[in-house]
C-alpha cells in the first residue's frame, strides 16, 4: 500500500487542530505539534478544547499529537497555524511565527513545502520567513524549498462556514510552489482556492478582508453617536438601508470591537505602509472611532444616572466578558475597556460571563443582577438576550445600557416597567 503522504500542522488552535483533523480524514498521515504541553496532553487523552471541536472527533482521530517537534520529522508540509498578535504599542507581534519557524528549521530539507496559514502583513513572508528559513537551515526557498501563504479564514462558533467550506486564497514563493499549495489544498478543501499572484497579494487580501470589516463598523458606530444625539434609530436605518438589494451591507453598532482578527489586523498594513512611507490615515481613524466605542458606553451609562437621579457609589452589573456571542474568548475584547472606563468614572463593578466562569466575578446572572444598581451589557450572549423587566425589577436594577442593542426589539416592555433603557444608537 502506497505511504501516506505526511503533514505536519503547527500550532493546535481554533485554525490548526480542525486543519490537523481534516488533514488526517483526507488521507494524509498527520501530526499535530503545540507548544503548550497541556494542550498536548488533552489531545492525547481525546478531549477537545476548541468550542467548535467535539472531543469524539479527537477521540477517533489517529493524529499523532505532541509538543515535541521532532515528531513531525520526515513531514513532506508543514503547516503553521500560530497566532500574529500585537504589541501593546498595536505592533505587530511576530514573535510566535518566528518561534514556530525556529522550531521546524532542524527538520526542513530540500523538497518540502512550508505554509504559513497565520494572518500576516504583506511583506512577513519575504522580508521575514525566507530570510529566517535561510539563516537556521542555509535553504533557499525557491530552490530548495517551496513556501506557501494561505490566510485562515476560521470564523469562530459559525455554524456554517468552516475549515472544509471557506474559500481561500493561495500564494507561493514560485509557480512550482503556487501549483504544489494549491494541489494540496485542493485535496483538503471541498472549496473554490485562489491563486494569487505572491505571497504579498495572498498576504495582502487577509488583512484587507478584515480591514473591510473594522472600517464598516467604524462607519455605523461613528453613525450611532451621532444619532444618539438626533434621536434616530440607527438600527432601523440600517435595517431600511439593508433593503436595497445591492451596494450595501449591513453592520451593527457596539460597545467596541474585539477579537484576535478585526481590531488587529488593520494596524498590521497600517504599520508596514507606514514603514513604506504611506499614511493609512481611513484605516487609523476606523481603529480610533472603534476604540473608542467602550468610553462611548460609559458616557451613556453616566448620562442615564444623572437623570435616573442615582445615587454614587452606582453599581454596575457588566455582562458579559467575550469579543462575541456564544463563545468563551476575552482577546481583546472591549469588556475590559468598559470595565475601566467604568472603575475610573467611580462605578462599582461586577462581571458576569457565562462562558468564562473563571473571570467571572458572578457565579450566575442573578448574583450579578442583585449587586447591580444598573447594567451594562458588553456581549451579546443568549442568556441576556433573554433578559426580562420582571427580572430585572426583582432585582432593582433601574438602568439598562444595551451595548448589543441586543434587547431592541423588546425596549418599550422594560421602558413601560419604568427602567431607564439606552442602546448604542438607539434608545
Ligand atoms: N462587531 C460589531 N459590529 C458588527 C460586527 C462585529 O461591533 O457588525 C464586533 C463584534 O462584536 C466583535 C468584533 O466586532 O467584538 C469582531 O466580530 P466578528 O464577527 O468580525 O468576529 P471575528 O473576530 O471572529 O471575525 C471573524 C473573522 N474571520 C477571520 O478573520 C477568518 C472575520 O473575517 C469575519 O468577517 C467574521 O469572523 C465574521 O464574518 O463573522
Amino acid at each position: 500500500m502506497a505511504t501516506k503522504e505526511k503533514i505536519a500542522v503547527i500550532g493546535l488552535g481554533y485554525v490548526g487542530l480542525p486543519l490537523a483533523l481534516l488533514a488526517e480524514e483526507r488521507g494524509f498521515a498527520t501530526v499535530g505539534v503545540d507548544v503548550d504541553g497541556g494542550k498536548i496532553a488533552k489531545l492525547q487523552a481525546g478531549v477537545s478544547y476548541i468550542d467548535d471541536i467535539p472531543s469524539t472527533a479527537v477521540k477517533k482521530s489517529g493524529i499523532v499529537f505532541s509538543a515535541d517537534a521532532e515528531t513531525a520529522k520526515d513531514a513532506s508540509v508543514f503547516i503553521v497555524c500560530v497566532p500574529t498578535p500585537v504589541t501593546e504599542k498595536r505592533l505587530p507581534d511576530l514573535k510566535p511565527l518566528e518561534g514556530a519557524v525556529r522550531m521546524i528549521a532542524p527538520l526542513l530539507k530540500p523538497g518540502m513545502m512550508v505554509v504559513i496559514e497565520s494572518t500576516i502583513n504583506p511583506g512577513v513572508c519575504d522580508d521575514v520567513i525566507i530570510p529566517l528559513i535561510k539563516s537556521l537551515t542555509g535553504l533557499d526557498v525557491t530552490n530548495d524549498l517551496d513556501l506557501v501563504h494561505c490566510p485562515e479564514r476560521i470564523n469562530p462558533g459559525d455554524s456554517k462556514w468552516n475549515v472544509r467550506n471557506i474559500n481561500r486564497v493561495l500564494g507561493g514563493s514560485s509557480p512550482q510552489a503556487l501549483e504544489r499549495g494549491l494541489k494540496l489544498y485542493c485535496k483538503l478543501i471541498e472549496a473554490e482556492i485562489k491563486p494569487m499572484q505572491s505571497l504579498k497579494e495572498a498576504e495582502a487580501v487577509k488583512v484587507v478582508e478584515n480591514s473591510f470589516r473594522d472600517i464598516n463598523i467604524a462607519f455605523v458606530n461613528e453613525l450611532a453617536m451621532s444619532f444618539n444625539t438626533l434621536g434616530i434609530d440607527v438600527e432601523r436605518v440600517i435595517e431600511g438601508a439593508a433593503t436595497k438589494p445591492f451596494a450595501f451591507m449591513p453592520h451593527h453598532p457596539g460597545c467596541g470591537v474585539g477579537g484576535h482578527c478585526i481590531p488587529v489586523d488593520p494596524y498590521y498594513l497600517i504599520e508596514y505602509s507606514k514603514e513604506h512611507g504611506f499614511e493609512h490615515r481611513f484605516l487609523r481613524l476606523a481603529r480610533n472611532i472603534n476604540e473608542q466605542m467602550p468610553k462611548f458606553t460609559v458616557e451613556l451609562l453616566q448620562d442615564a444616572v444623572a437623570q435616573a437621579k442615582l445615587k454614587h457609589p452606582v453599581k454596575v452589573g457588566l455582562l458579559g466578558l467575550s469579543y462575541k456571542p456564544g463563545v468563551g474568548d476575552d482577546r481583546e475584547s472591549p469588556a475590559y475597556d468598559i470595565q475601566k472606563h467604568l472603575l475610573e468614572a467611580g462605578f462599582e463593578v461586577k462581571t458576569f460571563e457565562p462562558f468564562i466562569p473563571a473571570k467571572s466575578d458572578a457565579s450566575d446572572l442573578d448574583e450579578v443582577l442583585e449587586f447591580a444598581d444598573a447594567i451594562v451589557i458588553a456581549t451579546g450572549h443568549d442568556v441576556f438576550k433573554d433578559l426580562s423587566p420582571a427580572q430585572l425589577k426583582q432585582h432593582d436594577v433601574r438602568i439598562i445600557v444595551d451595548g448589543r442593542n441586543v434587547l431592541r426589539e423588546r425596549k418599550q416592555a422594560f421602558k413601560d416597567a419604568a427602567l431607564y433603557y439606552v442602546g448604542i444608537g438607539q434608545r
